[in-house]
């Protein structure tokens, strides 16, 4: 009797342990609220994030968690699993708590007037990192810091027409619709092709900027046009990860028999190249981190910031791929 007494009591604690833990958890993840109280002494910041679907995703998490950290900022964290309701639900939850200035990273262009406009009516900046957002009044956001994406598609895509001698069938998989980097790659590369008529399009559409619906997408594709197929053109490198699988699987050459270009530029696409699946891939920043506290330190300070950062870019052949994978930083 007494050792199931104590068995209990045991079992009680762990289990208001475990309900303690899994409501800060939801609260930090929905809300963006870890931990409502503001130190005074302290900066506070809220961090809007669309969620963990790519490898640069991750990394710019991680940049401004570390950055964050470095300058003793108080950074409410929240990931928004993709969704921008929940994005609008962080961003209110940030407002109530009056933080010193938010950083969103927004998953679509639309639906953000709303919100902005009670922010901007409590006087909290917003940094826009990585993607941008359309508004009618600009004076809505503080800053934007980027990377040009119409240039990102422009490039891969004229670095595809010079591979392809400027004949061939391309399938693409497209970001998430209605982002700014799926809207703009798209563009960029359409316009680089464009100039060679003998390029076509002959597939498109979205893998959501991830590997496993990139494979699903690509194995659609193969499906429907197998060897007509001569590359691939995918909106991020975790796609184009997803789809070299595909093509694996279809008994065909990845790197050889199909070409594949992407963007970002993460580890794991530098792997891809080093072992031939991968032919190109063209950076985007994700350590966004230091820029964005920068950004926030010059308002607090009342220094004017520029409306517009733009990141730069590169492009990365498999070539150099071997040379260059140590030095990456993400
Ligand atoms: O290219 C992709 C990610 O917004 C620039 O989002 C970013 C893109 C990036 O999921 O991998």
């Amino acid at each position: 009797m007494l050792h199931y007494m104590k068995f209990l009591r045991l079992l009680s604690v762990f289990a208001l342990a475990i309900l303690c833990s899994c409501k800060k958890d939801s609260s930090a993840d929905a809300d963006g609220s870890s931990g409502s109280e503001k130190n005074p002494g302290k900066l506070t910041v809220g961090f809007s994030q669309i969620g963990a679907e790519s490898a640069w995703r991750t990394a710019e998490t991680q940049s401004v968690q570390d950055e964050a950290k470095k300058r003793g900022v108080d950074l409410r964290f929240s990931d928004a699993q993709q969704k921008q309701e929940n994005q609008i639900k962080a961003l209110r939850t940030f407002l109530a708590q009056g933080v010193d200035a938010i950083i969103l990273a927004p998953v679509v262009e639309n639906g953000w007037e709303p919100v902005l406009k009670e922010i901007k009516r409590a006087n909290i900046p917003v940094i826009l990192v990585d993607r941008g957002i359309k508004v009618s009044d600009e004076s809505l956001y503080t800053t934007l810091i980027a990377s040009d994406f119409v240039q990102e598609g422009r490039l891969a895509g004229e670095w595809l027409a010079k591979k392809l001698n400027g004949k061939g069938n391309i399938v693409e998989l497209q970001g998430t619709p209605g982002a700014a980097p799926a809207i703009d790659r798209k563009k960029g590369f359409g316009e680089a092709i464009v100039k060679n008529p003998g390029l076509k399009i002959i597939k498109s559409q979205t893998g959501d900027f991830t590997r496993s619906k990139g494979k699903e997408v690509m194995e659609a594709f193969l499906k429907a046009e197998g060897k007509n197929i001569n590359a691939v053109y995918a909106h991020n490198d975790d796609m184009a990860l997803g789809a070299i699988q595909a093509i694996e699987e279809a008994g065909l050459k990845s790197g050889t028999d199909v070409i594949v270009v992407s963007i970002d530029g993460v580890k794991g696409a530098f792997e891809a190249m080093v072992a031939g699946k991968l032919n190109c891939t063209v950076e985007c920043n994700p350590l966004l981190g230091p820029a964005a506290f920068d950004a926030i330190e010059a308002v607090k300070a009342g220094r004017p910031v520029p409306k517009k950062t733009i990141v730069k870019d590169e492009v990365f052949e498999q070539s150099v791929a071997k040379d260059v994978i140590g030095s990456r930083k993400y």
